[in-house]
């Protein structure tokens, strides 16, 4: 647009003739044009005038407490929604904020770009002390997988196009575009920059598999006994759903999802063999990879939980070629997006294939009934305090009556527990601390959910994780938004029970203040607080909330000697003599 149409108050340091349009107005137009709709934010020199020039534009500009939250808000946009989400923030202390996130993104292969101000070229160039001087790009580009600066107001269309195009194109990513506040009052003539302008044509374009790998990867299925499929949230993110489910059921092959997969086929699918997932790693023969990698959520593809070295064969689905042989061998590799791969996959198995035997299906299935039989009881235990089956019991039930609604869910037992036992029931309802097991992602998950899906979210928490991000709450009642955050309070960081190993009056490293009353954080924004000390009380915290869709914090008490040191992954902490005494002390040794 130019500035003739823009409102003369809020343009006045940026005053032009009529034909002339400026680089704020060209960065909104070009963001627009590729359809971006929402930016998640945070203010201040040089970028406070763009965020209200976009929100007078029409694009949503959710403005946050802290940068990391904006950012990752904008990367669970960007896994929602496959397109890039954008994160906007002001030079050096709010850009290093945002990075992390960035950073994140990245590790997760989701979209997303953060746009920062930044200071006077020659003034960093010169390293001659400007206001918040950093040299932005150069620190960002290690950390993302593409960074660019754009530098003339005719550039800004091209640049906008490359950064999204990098964001979602391939392996997505993050994208870091750095804006020289200088660039955003740079005036050019409007028609001239009209045409500047790039749309991003089909950013991520199919990637067809080569047929004789399908035919390999074919040869490698028919010759196992035991195979086995495992979907990641790459699976997820393609939206392929449809053709996933149908390689699953027209294969016959059990299932395991990664955590962020959970829910592409409901959880209670037949194949689903997610309660039988020790069993399944240590037998299987073959192993269909399927948007996932087999980084150490997967102990790497090897080792005790993979039963006998060397003794299984791997077919790997993804879109990075370089993913291949990343830590064991992989039998067929078939390079590609998910839903070319798997439609590829379907055509060759042909009308005679043949499902996998029900000596295997049935061994799998009578471990997960078993399993699951094992486990009903304690979910539905109602004694007080808490304990996390007894809580979880609560939330899995409302998941079932409630399957739209989106679980965000960060914190070590609390995050653990919580994947095993709620079951999702369809896909993308699922978001957590991802690859790198990050604590924070919750409030900015939620309200990305909330903001690009429309459906209520309810955000389980660990009392640590949820401090990490806990002002966004804020942030969460000043746009309304249906988020019910339940904390499971249990005094600290994995149990609260803790203590200083050395005698002395300062508390355990791991433990908060007891009994912290965080539903009173949520009354101070007006939103709902609840303390729930019971099952019953959690249960009727959580459908109040979805009944109303207020934003609301229940304050959940769990036992304070519930949780386990690191939740499932305590093998992962170095092992000191100081804990492997404490460790034998406990098994009483
Ligand atoms: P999880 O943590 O759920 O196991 P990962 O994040 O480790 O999943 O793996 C996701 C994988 O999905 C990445 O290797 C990524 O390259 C891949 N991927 C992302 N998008 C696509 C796509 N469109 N087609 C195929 N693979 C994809
Ligand atoms: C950014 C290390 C992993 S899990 C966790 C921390 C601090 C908190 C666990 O306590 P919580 O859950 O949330 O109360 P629970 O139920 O077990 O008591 N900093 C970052 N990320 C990580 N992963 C950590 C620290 C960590
Ligand atoms: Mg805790």
């Amino acid at each position: 647009m130019s500035l003739a149409s823009t409102n003369p108050e809020l343009s006045e340091n940026t005053v032009a003739p009529e034909t002339l349009t400026d680089g704020f107005h060209l960065l909104i137009d070009a963001l627009k044009l590729n359809g971006v709709e929402t930016i998640y934010n945070v203010p201040g020199i040089p970028i406070t005038d763009l965020g209200r020039y976009a929100q007078r534009e029409g694009i949503r500009v959710l403005s946050f407490r802290h940068e990391q939250h904006a950012g990752y808000a904008a990367s669970a946009a960007g896994f929602l929604t496959k397109k890039p989400g954008v994160c906007m923030t002001v030079s050096a202390p709010g850009f290093l904020n945002g990075l992390t996130a960035l950073a994140n993104a990245t590790t997760n292969c989701w979209p997303m770009i953060l746009i920062s101000g930044s200071s006077e070229r020659e003034v960093v160039d010169l390293m001659q002390g400007d206001y918040e001087e950093m040299d932005q790009l150069a620190i960002a580009k290690p950390l993302c997988k593409a960074a660019y600066r754009i530098l003339h107001a005719e550039d800004i269309g091209i640049g906008v196009a490359r950064a999204i195009r990098a964001a979602v194109t391939g392996r997505p990513g993050g994208v870091y575009l750095d804006i020289p506040g200088s660039l955003l009052g740079q005036t050019m003539d409007a028609i001239e920059g009209k045409n500047s302008l790039v749309k991003v044509i089909d950013p991520a374009p199919k990637q067809l598999p080569a047929p004789d790998a399908v035919a390999r990867a074919i040869d490698v299925l028919k010759s196992a006994k035991k195979p086995l499929i495992i979907m990641g949230k790459g699976a997820s993110y393609v939206q392929a759903d449809d053709v996933v489910r149908e390689l699953i059921e027209k294969s016959g092959i059990p299932y395991l999802p990664m955590s962020m997969a959970k829910g592409l086929l409901p959880d209670t699918h037949p194949q689903s063999a997610s309660a039988a997932r020790s069993l399944v790693l240590k037998e299987t023969d073959v192993v269909l990879m399927l948007g996932a990698r087999l980084n150490w959520l997967l102990s790497h593809g090897k080792g005790k939980q993979w039963g006998a070295p060397h003794s299984k064969k791997f077919i790997q689905i993804d879109i990075e070629p370089k993913e291949m042989d990343s830590n064991v061998e992989i039998a067929a590799p078939l390079v590609g997006d998910v839903e070319s791969c798997a439609q590829a996959l379907i055509d060759a198995m042909g009308a005679d294939w043949e499902k996998p035997s029900a000596d295997w299906t049935g061994a799998i299935r009578a471990k997960v009934d078993g399993n699951i039989q094992k486990m009903a009881s304690r979910l539905q235990n109602n004694s007080v305090p808490m304990n996390y089956h007894s809580a979880l019991g609560v939330i899995k039930k409302v998941f079932e009556d409630h399957p739209d609604t989106i679980l965000v869910n960060e914190g070590a037992n609390t995050l653990d527990f919580a994947r095993s036992i709620v079951d999702m029931h369809k896909p993308r309802k699922r978001l957590d601390v991802g690859t790198w097991g990050v604590m924070g992602v919750g409030m900015g998950s939620a309200v990305a959910a909330a903001v690009e899906t429309g459906c209520p979210v309810i955000a389980v928490e660990g009392d640590s994780a949820f401090g990490f991000c806990g002002m966004e709450i804020e942030t969460i009642c000043r746009y309304d938004l249906p988020i019910c955050v339940v904390i499971f309070n249990n005094n600290g960081i994995y149990r609260g029970d803790d203590e200083n190993l050395s005698g002395g009056d300062d508390p355990a490293t791991t433990a908060f203040v007891k009994d912290s009353r965080y539903e009173k954080m949520m009354e101070a924004f007006g939103g709902v607080g609840i303390y729930a000390t019971s099952p019953d009380d959690l249960k009727r915290g959580i459908l109040t909330a979805l009944k109303t869709g207020k934003p609301t914090l229940i304050n959940a008490i769990i036992d304070e000697a519930a949780g386990k040191e690191s939740g499932n992954i305590g093998s992962l902490n170095p092992q000191s003599i100081v804990a492997q005494t404490r460790a034998a002390e406990a098994e009483g040794n």
